[in-house]
């Protein structure tokens, strides 16, 4: 068994219905259903990932709470971003108001984590033919935020391994050195403490 050499929460956040637990799901057990279980709050889980970094191969874990999109939920949603790290954020590429709503989710994940953190944009649902966005639009969108953008489906599982891997990467990229699990100050890790895998 090897240890995760860093270990990180992020945050899956975005609309409603735009695919967040069916990419969790798929990139941890590589299913797909077509069913809508509306997450409610939150649920949680772990992916561990190896990056090539400067290091050498290093593994990354990351402990994935994937937010409940809904109106409903936007009163509990505060609490789940306490020191998250990164954030996936997702749209569906067949709902303009999906797409709109991103700064809002910006807003929302940074004013509650306290600062800026890296973000992987995915537009998902690819596999569909009524995209309502154009792709310059993802581009530039992405451009503004500062963030890498993925052109995915979950269903066919297209770049949805990438997601993941992106998100680990940008986050080892930015790490600082007290955030390698086993050092001295161990208190900027996230909550999760060291981990075995
Ligand atoms: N065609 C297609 N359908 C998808 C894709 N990804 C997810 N879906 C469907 O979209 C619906 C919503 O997916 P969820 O993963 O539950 O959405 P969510 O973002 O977690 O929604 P909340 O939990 O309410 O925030 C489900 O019916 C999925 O089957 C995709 O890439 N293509
Ligand atoms: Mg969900």
């Amino acid at each position: 068994m090897k240890e995760a050499a860093y270990i990180y929460k992020i945050c899956v956040i975005g609309n409603g219905g735009v695919g967040k637990t069916s990419a969790v799901k798929r990139y941890s057990k590589d299913v797909f259903s077509e069913d809508y279980q509306v997450t409610v709050g939150v649920q949680h889980s772990s992916q561990t990932i190896k990056i090539e970094g400067d290091e050498g191969p290093t593994l990354v874990k990351t402990i994935v709470w994937d937010l409940g999109g809904q109106d409903k939920f936007k009163f509990v949603r505060p609490m789940f971003y306490r020191a998250a790290r990164g954030l996936v954020l997702m749209f569906d590429i067949t709902d303009k108001k999906s797409f709109e709503d991103l700064p809002k989710w910006i807003q929302e994940a940074e004013s509650n984590i306290g600062h800026s953190v890296p973000i992987i944009l995915v537009a998902n649902k690819v596999d569909l033919d009524n995209h309502a966005i154009e792709i310059h639009e993802i581009e530039r969108y992405a451009e503004f935020i500062g963030a890498e953008y993925i052109l995915a489906s979950v269903k066919t599982g297209e770049n949805i391994d990438n997601v993941f891997v992106k998100i680990g990467e940008a986050l080892y990229n930015n790490r600082e050195p007290s955030t390698r699990t086993g050092s001295e100050n161990v208190s900027c890790i996230s909550t999760v403490g060291r981990a075995s895998i």
